[in-house]
C-alpha cells in the first residue's frame, strides 16, 4: 500500500470519514482511537478493559459466562433465583430501576418479573448487547416501559427523567464494578449515591476473595475462551482502527494478585516486533505485556467498609454456601 492511500485508510478508520463533502464524526470510535493510542504509549503498556465488548467481544463474554471454570455468573443466578423475593422487597415495587451495564440481562429477567418496576433503563457500552436484550424484554414485558442508554458508566449519566416520583434504584450486577480501581469504584458509588437521592438504594453484584486458584481456573480457562475474549482486542484494533497486529504474536496471560487483590490479565508479546496503528508504530520486546484488564476481589468487610466511604449504608448481604459471590442491597445513608 502506498503512504498516501495508507494515510486516507487510516484517517477514515479513526471515527472521521468525508461523505458529500461533509465530514462525519463517530465519537466513539474517535475516543477509542485516542484511547489505544495512548495506552499504548505509556512504559506499562494498556488497553482499557471497556474495549472487550464489541460484537464478537460481547459473545465470546457469553461464551465465558458458560464455561465450567468460570463460576462468577452462575454463582451470582444462583443467589439472585434463590433471593428473588427478597431481593423485590429490597429495591420496593414500582420503583425506577437503572441497570449498569445490562449486557445479556439473564438476571434482571427474573427481578423485573417479581419486582414490576415502573420503568427499566438498562445502560450498555455495547448497542449490540443493549439491542438483543432489550428484545427479550420488551417481548417479555409488553407494558413495561424501557428506555435504553449506550454509555459507558466510567462518566457520570444524566438520569433521564422518565421515572416521575418512583424511588431510583441502581442495579449493577455481574461484578463489573471489579474492573474499576478501589479509589475509582469508591467515587463511583459516591456518584450513584448522588443519582439515587435520599431515597434510594443500589444493589451490585460483587466477586468475594477466595482461593487463588479457583480465581486463577476461571480466568484460565481449559478451552482458551478467555485467551480469545482477550485477544479479540487486538483484533478489534485492527478492524477498527487499521492496525496490523498479528494475534498469533502474542499470548494470553492471566494470574492472581494477592498484595493488590485483583486479577490482572496481560496479553504478552513472544517474540520481539514493531506493530503499525495509521501512522503511529509501536515496539514490543520479547515477553513485554499489554496490561488490559484488573479484575478486584473484594472481602465483605472491605466492601462494606467501600459503600460506608461513599454514603450508602449496607443494609443487606446475599450470597452462596461458599461466600464465592455477594449481592450487596446498599441504602442512602
Ligand atoms: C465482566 C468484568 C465481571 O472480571 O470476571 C471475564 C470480565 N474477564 N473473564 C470479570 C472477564 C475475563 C469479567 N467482568
Amino acid at each position: 500500500m502506498g503512504g498516501d492511500q495508507r494515510d486516507r485508510r487510516s484517517e477514515q478508520l479513526g471515527g472521521h470519514r468525508f461523505v458529500g463533502g461533509a465530514q462525519f464524526t463517530d465519537l466513539a470510535a474517535v475516543n477509542f482511537r485516542k484511547d489505544v493510542l495512548e495506552g499504548l504509549a505509556r512504559p506499562q503498556k494498556a488497553l482499557p478493559p471497556k474495549y472487550f465488548y464489541d460484537a464478537a467481544g460481547s459473545k465470546l463474554f457469553e461464551r465465558i459466562c458458560r464455561l465450567r471454570e468460570y463460576y462468577p455468573t452462575r454463582t451470582e443466578l444462583g443467589i439472585t433465583k434463590r433471593h428473588l423475593r427478597d431481593l423485590a422487597r429490597f429495591a420496593g415495587p414500582g420503583c425506577a430501576l437503572l441497570e449498569y451495564g445490562s449486557g445479556e440481562s439473564l438476571k434482571t429477567r427474573l427481578l423485573v418479573r417479581v419486582l414490576r418496576p415502573s420503568v427499566y433503563m438498562p445502560v450498555d457500552i455495547s448497542t449490540d448487547a443493549l439491542r438483543g436484550a432489550v428484545k427479550r424484554l420488551a417481548r417479555e414485558f409488553p407494558k413495561l416501559g424501557i428506555v435504553a442508554i449506550t454509555a459507558d458508566f466510567s462518566h457520570p449519566l444524566t438520569v433521564p427523567a422518565y421515572r416521575g416520583d418512583a424511588r431510583l434504584v441502581v442495579y449493577f450486577p455481574g461484578s463489573t464494578i471489579g474492573n474499576l480501581r478501589r479509589d475509582e469504584a469508591q467515587a463511583f458509588l459516591k456518584m450513584t449515591r448522588g443519582q439515587v437521592g435520599p431515597r434510594g438504594a443500589m444493589l451490585v453484584g460483587v466477586d468475594l476473595k477466595k482461593d487463588a486458584n479457583v480465581l486463577h481456573a476461571a480466568y484460565n480457562d481449559a478451552k482458551g475462551v478467555t485467551a480469545d475474549f482477550n485477544l479479540n482486542l487486538l483484533a478489534r484494533i485492527n478492524r477498527e482502527l487499521g492496525g496490523d497486529f498479528d494475534v498469533r504474536r502474542f499470548g494470553h496471560y492471566a494470574f492472581y494478585n494477592p498484595m493488590a487483590g485483583r486479577i490482572e490479565m496481560h496479553l504478552v508479546a513472544r517474540e520481539a516486533h514493531a506493530v503499525n496503528i495509521g501512522n503511529y508504530r509501536f515496539s514490543f520486546h520479547r515477553g513485554e505485556s499489554i496490561h488490559t484488564e484488573n479484575s478486584y476481589k473484594y472481602s465483605v468487610q472491605e466492601f462494606e467498609t467501600l459503600a460506608a466511604n461513599a454514603g450508602f449504608k449496607p443494609a443487606k448481604l446475599w450470597t452462596d454456601a461458599r461466600r464465592w459471590f455477594g449481592v450487596f442491597g446498599l441504602l442512602a445513608a
